[in-house]
């Protein structure tokens, strides 16, 4: 039989025509063939939605082929594997990322020229992949990137939502949410794998049943949901290796209710089974503030379990002890929303696979490690008892008893220190008895990381000081980046292709740290010319868009200033538009002659909601308000532009980032564990201005603060303001903006009266009155620099030559080397 199948591989293999050509004649006609044979269009009549489907199909295909060879190859030399959980991930548009990690981005764009169509313009055919909310879910695609540039033997899982984050549309000022039904005209990156299925259990009772005279702990589920694999190959940059973002999509399970059928509800029977699809129906479009919803938890645990399933059955494939699971699998949880997975690995090892307790605890330690991307203790998950009782009455016992040795090994330590303790447990009593996913996740990994140096400071002495005094040895932090490839090399061509002319090398694609080379030639008058030139083309493509977009016609000589992000309170784009208004304020009271010498500015905001965040809607509403007002006063012209950009994504970003002379990054020092958006800004050579907040504080020591504008209280002092009040450090021209809006200045004056209360001197919890002198003048300094272009430029460059270290590449090599001790494995060519 041996030999039977031996013939058989060698035929197939005679078969095959080896890897597809990547020839721009080969690529026409395999782009012709996808028309024709998958669209099932007639290759003499398309148009570009077709012609991009087509064409996706056709990189697909050479995906696969790639990603086939790494799995193989993965398979054969049984690396230890990473496998890394999020529920979110934003990989906004994958067309252009995939031609170019591909190497045949030239190749496309001369066979598409010769089939009488442009590259570029199909690629903005395509749709954003937005099954994320905001920093953590972008950051979790810029990892995959490096993790598969950096040939790193990883996995990716997550949920195959229907409905990505919505679509935000504005209606005279407001946000209202449409539904991202993402699926709509098919996805051409995804796989979908029929086959690769497991059961997702629910509800129902545990029962005791007696095995070989031991007492064993059954689960007998009361509802069974089927989970299918959806595979999206993420290409590496400068090697042959695809790993794989496998995606779970909730169907009906096919272990039919015979119950219902015989019955004769046949109908019904059938209606009901369809509901098992809203598992996966919608993300949840509220970052950090998930309050213990039945459907929520319900999406948590159906990703837990069939991810798991899949990857013990893998394990099981190829090693046969369960002693060997941590030298060969890594499990990362990012943030705590994969957390049910410390309980599902336990509840697998101890009932499934008959492992004494102890030893799966040792296990399951070994191979969790988790991140948390929160700053304060409040914006923890919890999981009310009782929902997780009727859901999943089996973990709630397991996570009782991992509580309970917890508890006992901590009183070893500590002693009956009962507030301590109970500020520790896993279970919080209280009103509404929960579980602190964040205590779970602590206790059951061997490393809780901090996302910059900041944040890990602040969780080492407030927020999760307890666990660190415990065990100081489990917390590390690697501060946070982005991927280059997506965010220079994709988004800004011409930057670029400049980079690469001025260092001699395409190296920095996959090493940023050369990228400091360009200090070599900070004097350089025509590399300034050049960089100038750059911007110029980069801030006409924003410029049209901005147009398109909300009808404003905007100066290019102007500085392009730009907010986008989440809309949050801590974030303080209130604090951008109440500046706004003190500018425009200033600009009225000023003669003819000293507005000559004014800088003109565009200012650019842009961000989401989350849909029941009154006081961010109210944010979003104020700035449509003063835009009105401000853009319609011919007495100010260009001096002033106000513009919001609506549903704020990631290929949004792509263009904004690049256009951008300056943007801002405002939040209250403290409280933004991270931020990313700095780092993506920096590479593009765009100016922050921002507090010293995140990791903003090692972007400030790696290009120094004189090549920013960095403003407002340090995180030393916001605790302080707060305890003792700061009225003193509140200016009058704070109090004077803020009552223009509270006059009606700018209209609505009821419908702003509570956001202005969130600002008022008592109540100002993120401290914008304190913090706006302060503001005011980074601003100011921002316009002196911007009038000397010299200066300005060479800002610039020293941004983009100090951004190497912000790189997602090395943030990656740092956790697969200190946290989950795992090893390159790079496919041969
Ligand atoms: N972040 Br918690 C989110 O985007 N969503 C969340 O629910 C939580 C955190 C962000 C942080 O706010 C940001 O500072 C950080 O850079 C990013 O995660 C990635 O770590």
């Amino acid at each position: 039989r041996f030999g039977e199948r031996r013939a058989k591989a060698e035929r197939m293999f005679s078969l095959m025509d080896g890897f597809l050509k990547n020839d721009p004649l080969s690529l026409q006609k395999d782009i012709l063939n996808h028309v024709e044979y998958t669209m099932a269009r007639s290759r003499f009549n398309f148009d570009d939605f077709e012609a991009y489907q087509a064409l996706a199909h056709s990189v697909r295909d050479r995906l696969i082929e790639r990603w086939h060879d790494t799995h193989v190859y993965f398979k054969r030399t049984k690396p230890k594997r990473l496998y890394f959980l999020s529920l979110e991930f934003l990989m906004g548009r994958s067309l252009t990322n995939s031609v170019i990690n591909l190497g045949i981005q030239d190749q496309y764009a001369e066979a598409l020229n010769q089939l009488g169509f442009e590259f570029e313009v199909l690629a903005e055919q395509e749709g954003d992949a937005a099954l994320g909310n905001g920093g953590l879910a972008r950051l979790s695609a810029c990892q995959m990137d490096s993790l598969a540039t950096l040939d790193y033997p990883a996995w990716g899982y997550g949920l195959r939502y229907e409905y990505g984050l919505f679509r935000q549309v504005i209606v005279d000022g407001f946000q209202h949410e449409q539904p991202d039904y993402w699926l709509n005209f098919g996805n051409p990156w995804e796989i979908e794998r029929i086959h690769v299925t497991y059961e997702v259990k629910f509800h129902g009772t545990v029962e005791e049943v007696d095995m070989n005279g031991k007492k064993q702990k059954v689960w007998v589920p009361g509802e069974m949901v089927e989970a299918v694999a959806y595979d999206n190959p993420i290409p590496g940059y400068g090697t042959r290796n695809a790993i794989n973002l496998r995606l779970w999509a909730a169907k009906p399970s096919n272990q039919l209710n015979l119950e219902a059928y015989n019955t004769g509800d046949y109908i019904n029977s059938i209606v009901n089974r369809q509901r098992a699809e809203t598992i996966s129906n919608v993300l949840y479009p509220d970052d950090r503030n998930h309050q213990g919803k039945e459907l929520r938890l319900k999406q948590q645990y159906f990703f837990v379990s069939a991810s798991l399933q899949d990857i013990i059955r893998r394990f099981k494939d190829a090693h046969n002890n369960f002693d060997e699971l941590p030298d060969k699998v890594a499990l990362h949880l990012n943030d705590t929303h994969p957390s049910l997975s410390i309980a599902e690995l336990m509840r697998i090892l101890v009932d499934e696979e008959h492992l004494d307790w102890n030893k799966a605890w040792d296990i399951a330690c070994k191979v969790f490690s988790f991140t948390t991307h929160t700053v304060v203790a409040e914006a923890l998950e919890k999981i009310p008892v009782d929902l997780l009782e009727s859901l999943l009455p089996r973990h709630l016992q397991i996570i009782y008893d991992i509580n309970f040795k917890f508890m006992e090994e901590l009183k070893k330590k500590i002693g009956l220190d009962y507030n301590r303790l109970s500020r520790m447990s896993i279970v919080e009593e209280g009103a509404v008895k929960s579980i602190r996913m964040a205590n779970l996740a602590i206790v059951g990994s061997h490393v809780v990381n901090g996302v910059s140096k900041l944040h890990f400071d602040t969780l080492k002495t407030r927020t999760l000081k307890d666990f660190y005094e415990l065990w100081p040895e489990k917390f590390q932090y690697k501060t946070n980046g982005v991927t280059q490839r997506r965010w220079i090399v994709v988004s800004n061509p011409s930057l670029c292709a400049l980079i690469s002319k001025w260092l001699g090398t395409e190296a920095w694609i996959r090493n940023a740290d050369l990228l400091t080379g360009l200090r070599d030639h900070i004097d350089n008058t025509d590399f300034h010319q050049e960089w100038k030139m750059v911007k110029k083309v980069n801030k006409m493509r924003l410029a049209e868009y901005i147009e398109a977009m909300s009808g404003v016609k905007v100066s290019l000589d102007a500085m392009f200033d730009v907010q986008v992000k989440r809309i949050h309170e801590y974030k303080r784009q209130l604090l951008n538009i109440l500046g706004i208004i003190h500018r425009y304020d200033c600009l009225k009271n000023m003669d003819k002659n000293d507005r000559r010498k004014v800088v003109p500015r565009v200012c650019i905001i842009g961000g989401k909601a989350a849909p029941g965040y009154e006081i961010a809607k109210k944010i979003i509403k104020l700035c449509h308000a003063v835009a009105e007002k401000i853009n319609n006063d011919a007495d100010i012209g260009d001096l002033l532009k106000l513009v919001f950009i609506p549903d704020y994504n990631v290929s949004v970003a792509e263009l904004v980032i690049a256009g951008a002379d300056l943007s801002q990054h405002l939040s209250t020092a403290g409280h933004e564990a991270s931020g990313t958006g700095t780092m993506k800004f920096l590479m593009n050579g765009c100016l922050l201005l921002a507090t010293a907040d995140g990791s903003t504080v090692e972007i400030i020591e790696e290009i120094g603060s004189d090549n920013m504008f960095v403003f407002g209280a340090k995180v030393q002092e916001v605790a302080q303001m707060r305890e003792k009040g700061s009225i003193s450090k509140v200016p009058l021209q704070f109090s004077r903006v803020l009552r223009m809006v509270r006059d009606g200045y700018f209209g609505h004056e009821d419908y702003f009266k509570s956001l202005c209360d969130t600002v008022e001197i008592d109540n100002d919890f993120y401290l914008l009155g304190p913090d706006f002198g302060s503001y005011i003048e980074a601003q100011a300094a921002a316009d002196k620099a911007f009038i000397e272009p010299e200066k300005w430029i060479k800002m610039s460059i020293l941004s983009v030559a100090g951004s190497g270290r912000f790189s997602s590449d090395r943030t990656i090599q740092d956790y697969a080397e200190r946290t989950w001790k795992i090893d390159p494995c790079r496919c041969p060519l």
